[in-house]
């Protein structure tokens, strides 16, 4: 299989995030990518390339011009007031929380716009971070390109991940929706997508981006929100609206899921899937559900991944991998690398 990959993702290496209550060490660092990528090197997984570069024109099928005009140039207008520190809103847009406010609040001043687009503390932009996104998008539609021109399979290695990131908000470690503004560019060239979401969290940006479109079907297994992340999305009553009822499955799972309860929800996933009959499918590859993932409560051990890979391959589709989350070091490049050759076994 061939992945996708460049170093520029490092441009993006923030130090710290603010989380309950206090500054933490970053979690969604450099590292990550770079062990994925040792490791596909030594288990002689496939080529490694270097992204085409496309231009702005796909993320803008999916992202506001002014939110992605906001991410390019908020960093250097925020450090001119305070240089050397990655930007973290204090204060939330009057308009995102449901107040009463003036269009005088709409201002176009940074602090104004970090509140009004970002919807976390946990996602700093940094000097880099813009650079870096946009590197990850650029991997993510090369990948899919290869599968749009014939391959059966491509794996983006992305970071900054993309799938908590809609079409005006930033969060969740992520800025562009690198799964959607591939899957956006699939359906421009003529193909009927899916997307299976298999990240911890609830991909509640990817979910916003469709959610009123019956032309590209979401389908998300996640920690249930009632007690994790994002926590206002990722309910099973969310099922789509207008058109798009009926086209986004949400199946939250409880605490310490483990492969037994993950592997159920995932068969109710492929026979969606089957039935919507996608001419592309991509995956949003997360790792985080994993038993000793620092930030995460699920039980998967390392072999479940290859199950995983496996189950994904029997849905017979062309098949798009974009990385997502995943934070345990020690175990992250081995559990990637067995849902990918659990997948090219299968
Ligand atoms: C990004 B991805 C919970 C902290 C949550 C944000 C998590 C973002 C995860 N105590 N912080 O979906 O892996
Ligand atoms: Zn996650």
């Amino acid at each position: 299989m061939k992945t996708f990959y460049t170093a520029q993702h490092s441009a993006h290496a923030p130090l710290q995030e603010f989380e309950a209550g206090r500054m933490t060490p970053a979690v969604e660092i450099p590292e990550r990518v770079e062990a994925v990528r040792s490791r596909i090197v030594s288990r002689g997984l496939g080529p490694i390339l270097a992204p085409s570069e496309f231009t702005s024109a796909p993320a803008l099928r999916v992202h506001d011009p002014a939110f992605v005009a906001f991410l390019k140039s908020a960093y250097a207008r925020w450090a001119d007031m305070h240089p050397n520190i990655d930007a973290i809103p204090s204060v939330f847009s009057p308009q995102v929380l449901g107040f009463r406010h003036s269009d005088g609040l709409l201002r176009e001043d940074v602090l104004a716009q970090l509140g009004r687009y970002c919807f976390d503390t946990g996602t700093p932009l940094t000097k880099g971070s813009w650079s870096a996104a946009l590197a990850a998008v650029n991997t993510a539609l090369s990948a899919a390109l290869a599968v749009g021109d014939g391959e059966r399979a491509a794996f983006a290695l992305t970071r900054p991940p993309g799938h908590h990131a809609s079409a005006t908000l930033f969060g969740g470690y992520c800025y562009l929706n690198n799964v959607a503004i591939a899957a956006q560019f699939l359906v421009d060239h003529g193909a009927r997508c899916a997307i299976i979401d298999v990240d911890y969290h609830h991909g509640n940006g990817t979910q916003d981006i469709f959610y009123a479109r019956n032309d590209v079907l979401f389908v998300s297994l996640h920690a249930d929100p009632a007690f994790a992340y994002p926590v206002y999305w990722g309910f099973a009553e969310e099922t789509g609206q207008e058109q798009g009822e009926g086209f986004n499955l949400n199946l939250p799972l409880p605490v310490a899921t483990d492969w037994q309860g993950y592997s159920e929800a995932l068969g109710t996933a492929i026979t969606r899937i089957s039935a919507f009959s996608p001419d592309v499918l991509l995956v949003s590859l997360g790792l985080d559900t994993f038993a000793l993932d620092p930030i995460c409560r699920f039980r998967l051990q390392s072999a479940d991944y290859l199950r995983l890979g496996e189950a994904i391959a029997q849905l017979n589709q062309p098949t798009v991998f974009v990385f997502e989350g995943g934070y345990d070091l020690a175990h992250l490049a081995e559990n990637t690398v067995n849902v990918l050759e659990g997948f090219i076994g299968a």
